[in-house]
């Protein structure tokens, strides 16, 4: 996308809900312009939880009704049942797939590659194998070629200036979300979800009030911290984010919630779902309160 939209972590299991990232391709001699919406999903896992089992039907949504799939796996790792799985779900769906090699950066033998793309082809037959790196920007002009290429033609979805279906409310909780799983370890990372409860944006400033829930008391004192300073750390690191994004000062307030097992809750998943809370924002079906 060449801006930041999605959180990254190392952490797997980091983006939770599907989102649309637009870009824009300028009409260039005699090639058309072209809109391709890219649509990052949950990576595919075997779940454990209500909160897995929602990130997986993310992956079957976004798989309905796309014209291509671009299937991402870490080139440097032996094939796992998870890429299996992604492997086959993409088959499932009937859609032409391009296996993407990411993390080429990492390969100290290129020549490593060959036999890589070979134990793949075996598998299925891709409409493209692409090695890139995300990271340094390598073989990303070549996939959009091939992505644009590939894709049927269609109507313009978005307006010029639009790069995601996100609204700025729910990227202000992904960011904060970042933080903690980039400052907390082990279970806490995965226990903590986070609600934006105000956000009023104004031509300067904007006021975001934000909980951050987990699910035991011992997490909530980590991430308090001692003397409250790792709130402090995740607030400041995500407030300049935010600052960052919005293009206003932002006054960020964060409050640490308990809620037990919410991550086995139905309707607190549901709950967490951007989509639904947008329609519950606006009025168009009823919001139920925790
Ligand atoms: N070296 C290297 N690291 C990369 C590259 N692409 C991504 N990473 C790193 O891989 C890690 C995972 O990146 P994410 O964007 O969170 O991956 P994801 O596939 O969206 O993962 P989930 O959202 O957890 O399913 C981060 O630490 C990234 O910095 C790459 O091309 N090279
Ligand atoms: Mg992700």
């Amino acid at each position: 996308m060449g801006e930041r939209l999605a959180i990254i972590s190392p952490k797997p299991q980091t983006t939770r809900n599907r989102i649309q990232g637009i870009v824009h391709v300028p009409k260039q001699g005699k090639r058309p312009g072209a809109q391709v919406i890219l649509i990052d999903t949950p990576g595919v896992h075997k779940p454990d939880s209500s909160l897995g089992r929602k990130m997986m039907i993310e992956v079957r949504e976004a798989l309905e009704g796309c014209d291509l799939i671009l299937l991402i796996v870490d080139v440097n790792k032996r094939l796992s049942p998870e890429d299996n799985f992604a492997l086959k779900l993409a088959q499932q769906a009937g859609t032409p797939v391009f296996l993407l090699l990411n993390k080429i950066d990492l390969l100290r033998d290129k020549k490593a590659l060959l036999p890589i793309i070979e134990e793949f082809r075996q598998r299925h037959e891709f409409k493209e194998i692409i090695p890139l790196s995300a990271l340094k920007k390598q073989g990303l002009d070549l996939l959009l070629e091939k992505v644009v290429n590939a894709l049927p033609t269609g109507p313009k979805y978005f307006p010029e200036h639009q790069t995601t279906d996100q609204p700025a409310r729910f990227m202000a909780a992904e960011i904060i979300r970042e933080r903690v799983l980039l400052e907390t370890m082990e279970e806490v990372p995965h226990a903590t979800s986070v609600i934006v409860e105000q956000f009023e944006e104004g031509p300067k400033l904007t006021r975001i009030a934000a909980a951050i829930f987990c699910e035991r008391e011992g997490q909530k004192a980590i991430l308090v911290g001692k003397g409250g300073q790792m709130l402090k750390k995740i607030g400041t690191a995500a407030r300049l984010n935010m600052e960052r994004m919005l293009q206003t000062k932002v006054f960020l307030e964060l409050f640490v919630k308990v809620q037990p097992g919410w991550r086995n809750s139905r309707s607190v998943v549901d709950e967490l779902d951007w989509r639904r809370q947008l329609e519950g924002l606006t009025g168009t079906s009823g919001r139920q309160s925790r």
